[in-house]
């Protein structure tokens, strides 16, 4: 049934996993092939490079047309060229593992696929792994069996470096998912996504009673919230790695202030955090939010909307305006003190009855305050982010997000994505115990 990852180094899809660990062990340097594979006929290898903008035009393009779109094919993600330099050169990258193919004869650009390196933890074990994505085929080379080549060509340049383990995200079903998440989507602009076919269809009273349901204040209510500064890098870097740390069991490890100020520090369009600068001790962070502006393309504009961002079309009896784009902001990290200085008084511990019974009860009063804390955190992500001009605010079931996603109004969409490890067999983790987001 799949061919090619019948032949690569992942579990079965009919195999319980027991304990985590390698497929294979690393690779001596003669077992790596030193040059490409051999592409079809009339193809040829490149390099993307990044920082070029000619290039990055040519990459976003493929995107725009081929790239990741919902099951009816309604939507399609439009990542923007900022937003790729961004994912694409994190400190630490490497220009070999954005790899590109052509076409020999037109040089037009196919086909992509990038890696870029993270440090990882899987429960107790700290991995160098690649992180697979943006793999694009364009939609008139489809079934010509070009991934697997693709993914063999970045496996290939990844080996090379020392590194046998990679992590991706894919929207279906392979051998082996380690984790599965659903997506989760508050609408802040409820009028539009009912007017592109995001979100079903009301009228009338039922119209009216769910837009002021979805009402949010212009102003958050932290207080203490502002953007994140160069100055907070160091803090933020703290309180992440703290936070994925004691409530995740599949998370990065931001090692260096340089990774911190890449991910974080707020990019207009493409990344915006919020920090809360304690009143009591001024400097001080408690927390943090972030999120990241991903828009996707309206595939199939239907009339009916009025205002900015829309299109006529051409010689139309009457005027037939469309949206063409929705501007979604997703969910990227947080991180909030994870030390509440939870105790049980002597009676309490008591009226436990026992050990295990009075960690348990220390443990779910710290989840309370915890909960109580990202809600008013989320929701002043959602304000920021309204304000922002954001049409949906999108997240998954992963991290501690279950805690707040009913409160907030946010409900389930029709996607999934699936965790993936290459050459590492790791028993399933639950969507909430993942604490790793990919772009
Ligand atoms: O955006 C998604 N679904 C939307 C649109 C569905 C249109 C019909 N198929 C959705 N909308 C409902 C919103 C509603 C708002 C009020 C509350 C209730 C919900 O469900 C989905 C995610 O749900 N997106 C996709 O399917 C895109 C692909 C996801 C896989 C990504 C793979 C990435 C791989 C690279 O890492």
């Amino acid at each position: 049934v799949h061919e090619f990852w019948s032949t690569q180094p992942v579990p079965k899809s009919s195999e319980e996993v027991k304990d985590d660990g390698p497929l294979h062990p690393p690779l001596a340097p003669e077992q790596i092939p030193k040059d490409p594979y051999a592409l079809p006929e009339g193809m040829e290898w490149c390099l993307i490079d990044i920082e070029v903008e000619s290039e990055m035009k040519e990459f976003h393009d493929l995107l725009l047309n081929n790239y990741v779109e919902d099951a009816d094919s309604m939507f399609r993600f439009n990542y923007s060229l900022e937003f790729l330099r961004w994912a694409l050169l994190p400190p630490g990258f490497n220009k070999d593992w954005h790899v590109g193919v052509r076409s020999s004869s037109t040089k037009e650009l196919i086909a992509f696929i990038s890696g870029i390196p993270v440090d990882m933890m899987v429960r107790d074990k700290k991995i160098r792994m690649a992180e697979i994505n943006f793999l694009c085929l364009h939609k008139d080379m489809r079934s010509q069996r070009m991934a697997p080549l693709l993914i063999k060509e970045v496996t290939r340049r990844v080996h090379l470096v020392g590194i046998f383990q990679a992590v991706y995200t894919v929207g279906r079903l392979l051998p082996k998912p380690v984790s599965t998440c659903r997506y989760f989507h508050r609408s802040l602009n409820p009028k539009k996504l009912m007017d592109t076919g995001f979100s079903q269809k009301l009228e009338g009273a039922q119209l009216a009673k769910t837009v002021s349901s979805l009402w949010l204040p212009t102003l958050s209510t932290t207080p203490g919230l502002r953007p994140m500064r160069k100055g907070d890098v160091g803090q933020v870097r703290k309180l992440l790695n703290r936070h994925l740390k004691t409530r995740y069991d599949v998370l990065p490890v931001f090692v260096t202030d340089a990774e911190i100020a890449h991910w974080f520090l707020p990019r207009e369009g493409v990344v915006s955090t919020y920090v809360v600068d304690d009143a009591e001790a001024p400097g001080k962070l408690s927390d943090f939010i972030s999120f990241y502006s991903l828009p996707s393309s309206v595939l199939k504009p239907v009339g009916g909307a009025r205002g900015k961002g829309v299109v006529r079309k051409p010689q139309g009896v009457k005027p037939q305006p469309a949206y063409t784009s929705i501007n979604a902001a997703y969910l990227f990290y947080y991180g909030t003190k994870t030390d509440y200085g939870v105790t049980l008084t002597e009676d309490e511990k008591q009226a436990c009855g026992s050990q295990k019974k009075a960690k348990e009860s220390v443990k779910n009063r710290e989840n309370a305050l915890i909960k109580s804390r990202l809600t008013e955190l989320a929701r002043d992500a959602l304000i920021s982010a309204k304000q922002a001009g954001f049409d949906v605010f999108n997240c998954l079931d992963m991290m501690d997000n279950s805690m707040f996603t009913r409160e907030l109004k946010f409900g389930p969409g029709d996607g999934y994505l699936r965790y993936y490890f290459y050459n590492y067999r790791a028993r399933t983790v639950s969507a909430d115990k993942i604490g790793f987001v990919m772009l």
